[in-house]
């Protein structure tokens, strides 16, 4: 009678459990933008200011987020992943040691506070055309 009682308790509080951790116990799915072979997935996606936009590689090789600085909205702060702070120097570091890569499964994300178009590289993929625009509006599309 005893293990009834607990497994039945235990039964319904994994039922609770597993309704309340939609997206956050499954990292690999909360994502903005994946990452896929020489792409990003969606190309341009259209965010509120003061949003926070995260890249998921999805894919087997090593990739980049890098913003192109002379093309972002006046007062943006830069972004790059591996945290530089401009895109010269971004570009030197992926060039010596490849600093800056965002491994499969690994994930990158920045906040957006100034409106405006924010397009952004991938440096080992951006001759393929791997590139992508995050647009800060009030008014954002719905399509993701
Ligand atoms: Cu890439």
């Amino acid at each position: 009678m005893e293990r009834r009682a607990f497994l039945r308790a235990v039964g319904s509080a994994s039922v609770v459990g597993l309704a309340g951790c939609i997206g956050s116990s499954r990292p690999n799915t909360d994502y903005d933008i994946g990452m896929g072979a020489k792409v990003f997935r969606p190309e341009r996606l259209e965010v509120t200011p003061g949003t926070t936009v995260t890249w998921l590689n999805t894919n087997k090789q090593g990739h980049s987020v890098t913003a192109y600085e002379a093309s972002l909205p006046d007062g943006a702060e830069y972004f790059a992943s591996g945290g530089f702070d401009s895109e010269e120097a971004a570009r030197e570091a992926w060039g010596s040691g490849s600093d800056g890569t965002i491994f499969e499964g690994q994930q990158y994300e920045h906040t957006f506070e100034v409106r405006g178009e924010y397009p952004y590289l991938c440096i080992p993929h951006e001759s393929m055309g791997m590139v992508g625009t995050i647009v800060v509006t009030d008014d954002p599309a719905t399509e993701e």
